[in-house]
């Protein structure tokens, strides 16, 4: 069989977590409009059967990243690090490029401030070829929202996008309409090494449950508050409490789902933006927490009872130590040294 990495890359908001998920089949990243949705590399893994005259079976292991931008904060600098080791460890990279972001960059900026964003956005698209320049591994363009471009604008931007890099291939696709997603696929499975699978045939991430239900909850922050709360918030999970055989045992008999006891932290920088989070007598953070429960309730196939406060952190995504705080996979690290120790301190 064929096994390997393969990174998505690409600048904020291009559609690379909604690439993941069409690819998985679950939703295994968190989506908005907003930029800078994703924070931490995320992995989704798909197992592939083979198909006669088309390709061979494949474990494939997805690395969605967040977007390459200009890194101010240490969340920034922590984001781009995320995007490094994505692509330190890859058999084949996805360069993603929006092509309606595209159309608008060839366009004429509409007054000043208009035109020192394009400015910007082109010097985040320089930064983001400028990263696969170096690599050895085959690189596809894959243009994403097609669906949002008429077709004959596509050609030349291929043809300008072409002379900026060395792609094995140009794919155009919709990650939203799942349109173009076979042939991507097949060009994915050509390109991997042969050899065996990395995860359990079953498992389709490596993020814990609890992450995956912080980063549901940020989801519904990002979606339901304006422009200045996302970027400021971060949530971490205080208590997590699966239901017990007992509970279960009980539920089935009543012919109901047991419960999953659940509270949460969303960490902002200042007053103003936890009076927004919290709304007119909490009317905000019950809105986050009903849509937030719902997806959790899916995921975790129970029902939720969710608990959110939210504290004010000033500066939080300046400080490294916080920030570092919110990496699972170094959590889960401290997790099995300090478990050790404990076990090598009882011999
Ligand atoms: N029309 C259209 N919209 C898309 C397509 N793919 C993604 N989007 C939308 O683009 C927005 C950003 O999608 P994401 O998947 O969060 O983008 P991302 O690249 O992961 O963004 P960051 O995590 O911020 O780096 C969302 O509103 C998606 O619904 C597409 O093929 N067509
Ligand atoms: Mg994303």
């Amino acid at each position: 069989m064929k096994s390997g990495f393969v990174s998505i890359l690409g600048r904020p908001n291009a559609g690379k977590s909604t690439l993941l998920n069409a690819l998985i089949g679950e939703k295994v990243a968190i989506v908005t409009p907003k930029a800078q949705t994703t924070r931490n590399r995320i992995m989704g893994v798909l197992e592939v059967a083979a198909k006669k005259g088309q390709h061979p079976a494949a474990q494939i292991v997805f690395v969605d990243t967040p977007g390459v931008h200009h890194a101010n904060t240490h969340l920034d600098k922590k984001m781009m690090q995320e995007v490094h080791e994505a692509l330190q460890t890859r058999d084949v990279l996805l360069l993603m490029v929006d092509a309606a972001k595209q159309v608008q960059l060839s366009e004429e900026p509409k007054g000043r401030g208009a035109a020192d964003k394009q400015e910007q956005e082109r010097k985040e698209e320089e930064s983001v070829f400028a990263l696969i320049r170096e690599l050895d591994c085959p690189v596809f363009l894959v243009l994403n929202k097609i669906d949002l471009v008429p077709r004959e604008k596509l050609l030349p931007m291929i043809t300008e996008l072409n002379a900026k890099a060395k792609f094995a291939e140009v794919l155009p696709i919709s990650a939203r309409k799942k349109d173009g997603l076979d042939l991507l696929l097949k060009r994915v499975i050509e390109a991997l090494p042969t050899g065996e699978r990395y995860f359990p045939k079953e498992q389709y991430t490596d993020q814990p449950e609890r992450f995956m239900v912080a980063e549901l909850i940020r989801e519904r922050i990002l979606l339901d508050t304006g422009e200045e709360i996302p970027y400021a918030a971060a949530v971490v999970i205080e208590q997590y409490e699966e239901p017990t055989e007992e509970e279960i045992r009980k539920a089935q008999r009543y012919k109901k789902l047991p419960v999953t006891h659940i509270s949460a932290v969303i960490y902002c920088e200042r007053d103003g933006q936890k009076a927004i989070l919290i709304g007119k007598g909490g009317a905000k953070l019950k809105e986050i927490g009903t849509g937030a429960r719902k997806e959790i309730e899916s995921l975790l196939g129970t029902r939720v009872y969710l608990e959110l406060r939210v504290i004010v952190e000033p500066k939080w995504r300046e400080s490294r130590g916080f920030v570092e705080s919110l990496d699972w996979r170094r959590q889960l690290e401290e997790l099995s040294v300090r478990q050790s120790n404990e076990e090598g301190s009882e011999e």
